[in-house]
Parts: structure tokens; C-alpha cells; sequence
């Protein structure tokens, strides 16, 4: 009798499923800083600043500290500068560091938000 051999070969594709080059942030583009924020008032001046940096691509955490009135910012530098944390701060109403509060943002903040004398 003969028999018959039938070699199958069988070629494995080993799928390396490397996940591939992250097209994210890298570690060290990510700095830290601390902004003053001279004219801040409530928890909801504490909000609006929270949101509108969060909202910004590039921006991982935003922690305000009412007590300091200082807002402590990780971001991108690959996708932010300095400059525009500042803008997105003076454009919600408020002043960042020396750079003044867009004077239109500062009039629609709800009175809680103004400065004492503007109430
Ligand atoms: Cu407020």
C-alpha cells in the first residue's frame, strides 16, 4: 500500500500589531506653569477658566487655586504657547499675569465674578 503523503505547509503571517508610532504628545513637550490670576472671585470664575483651558487642544489639566489666584496649567508645547493660555484667560473675562481681562468678556462675567467695586 502506499501512502500518501500531503505536506500541507501552512505559512503563519505573524501580524505584529505593534501600535505603531503614537501620533500624540510626547512626554517631553508637556511643561507645567502657573498663572496669576489677580481679579479672580468664585467657584464660578474657578469653572469658566477650568472649561476654557480644557477646551484647548493641547492642554492636559487646569487646576485654578482660589486661594493663590494662580491657575496651574500642564500643556503641549508642541501646540500651545505661553502666550495663548494668557489669551484664552483674558478673552473669558479675566487677567492672566499682567496681561489685562478682554474688557467685554469682564462685563458679561455674572456680578459674583466682578471685582468688588464693579458689583
Ligand atoms: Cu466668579
Amino acid at each position: 500500500m502506499k501512502l500518501l503523503l500531503h505536506i500541507f505547509i501552512s505559512s503563519l503571517i505573524a501580524g505584529c500589531s505593534a501600535p505603531g508610532a503614537f501620533s500624540g504628545s510626547d512626554r517631553s513637550n508637556i511643561a507645567a506653569v502657573k498663572i496669576d490670576l489677580p481679579t479672580v472671585q468664585c467657584v464660578m470664575c474657578q469653572e469658566f477658566i477650568t472649561d476654557g483651558l480644557m477646551a484647548m487642544d493641547g492642554v492636559q489639566t487646569a487646576y485654578v487655586n482660589l486661594n493663590e489666584e494662580k491657575v496651574l496649567v500642564k500643556y503641549d508645547k508642541s501646540k500651545i504657547a505661553l502666550t495663548d493660555l494668557d489669551q484664552t484667560i483674558t478673552k473669558l473675562g479675566y487677567q492672566a499675569g499682567d496681561v489685562p481681562a478682554n474688557a467685554e468678556a469682564y462685563n458679561n462675567l455674572p456680578g459674583c465674578c466682578k471685582l468688588p467695586q464693579d458689583r
